[in-house]
């Protein structure tokens, strides 16, 4: 069957057990994070046979990670062992609302990870040459380019390479704190990917703060080549095919979790693609598995 690749960084995230300042929390839970590789997690959860290609420290963290990816399905072998530089992490901060509402942020320890070193070389020795050599699919994301130069010359050998058959993937991310400083490079960049990919996923807030427009139709308009495009927003998606242009309603329920949902209705929308399902059909995946994503605290979507 059909074999998809995720590359980008794996991160091992902590999430305070009660809300409030990070000076005052003291137990944490710890996940696996990461978006490339939530995605991962759930197309093996959809039955996709899936491997990761990243880099991990040769740290605790890393092989947690790569633990959690054997148990989930996912090929792990794609994982270069880096034994100088940590395995990243995020911490979240949460704060609660006058109306109960909780809130977080996300505090980034990753730069000079073991990911961050991502380069072309990496796809180059086997088994990632193999693994990338056999796959139907490709993903990645506007994460990937933020963390490093060479992750960044690592996407462009990615997108450059011949595709010969191979679908691209990209799911825009806009990480506003990976590109600090340099907020109108990684605009740039990431549209620059986005005009490269055949399938890309961008949220209404994603789209615009990077494009400047979250209307689909002029988006559609912005990267014509891509052969699916799809716009989400809370309510739903816009999504072409080519120029056939599709709405779907995402389904109403209460919110646990934001965060992982949108690397898991792009997990639902690929296992749609890749399985030979139409366009209506693999949109009907992607809400389903995002909504166990929105309503649940499972582990590999934080
Ligand atoms: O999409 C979820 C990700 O944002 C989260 O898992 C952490 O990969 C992450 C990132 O770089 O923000």
């Amino acid at each position: 069957s059909a074999l998809a690749v995720c590359v980008g960084e794996g991160l091992v995230s902590f999430v305070p057990a009660t809300a409030g300042p990070l000076e005052e929390a003291r137990t944490f839970h710890r996940s696996l994070a990461g978006a490339e590789w939530n995605t991962a997690i759930a197309l093996a959860s959809a039955g996709i046979r899936t491997a990761v290609v990243s880099r991990v420290g040769d740290d605790g963290f890393g092989r947690f990670l790569t633990a959690e990816l054997r148990q989930h399905g996912v090929d792990g072998r794609g994982i270069e062992i880096d034994p100088d530089a940590p395995t990243g992490l995020y911490v979240k901060e949460l704060s609660s609302g006058p109306d109960g509402s909780i809130d977080g942020t996300m505090h980034y320890y990753r730069s000079g990870s073991a990911a961050s070193a991502m380069s072309p070389d990496t796809f180059e020795s086997s088994p990632a040459s193999d693994l990338l050599a056999e796959s139907a699919l490709v993903h990645t994301s506007g994460i990937t380019p933020a963390l490093s130069d060479s992750t960044r010359a690592a996407q462009d050998a990615l997108f450059d390479a011949p595709r010969e058959g191979r679908l691209i993937s990209f799911d825009v991310n806009w990480r506003p704190a990976l590109w600090r400083g340099r907020e109108d490079e990684g605009r740039a960049v990431i549209a620059s990917y986005a005009r490269r990919a055949d399938i890309v996923f961008c949220t209404q807030p994603d789209a615009e703060a990077v494009f400047g427009t979250a209307d689909p139709d002029r988006l559609r308009e912005l990267f014509p080549e891509a052969r699916y495009l799809i716009a989400t927003s809370r309510s739903g998606a816009v999504s072409f095919d080519g120029s056939e242009r599709t709405e779907s309603e995402a389904l109403d329920v209460p919110v646990v979790e934001s965060i992982g949902a949108g690397d898991a209705f792009a997990a639902g929308f690929l296992a749609g693609i890749l399985t030979g399902l139409s366009l209506t059909g693999s949109l009907a995946r992607a809400h389903r598995i995002a909504t166990r994503a929105l309503i649940s605290t499972r582990d590999h979507v934080v």
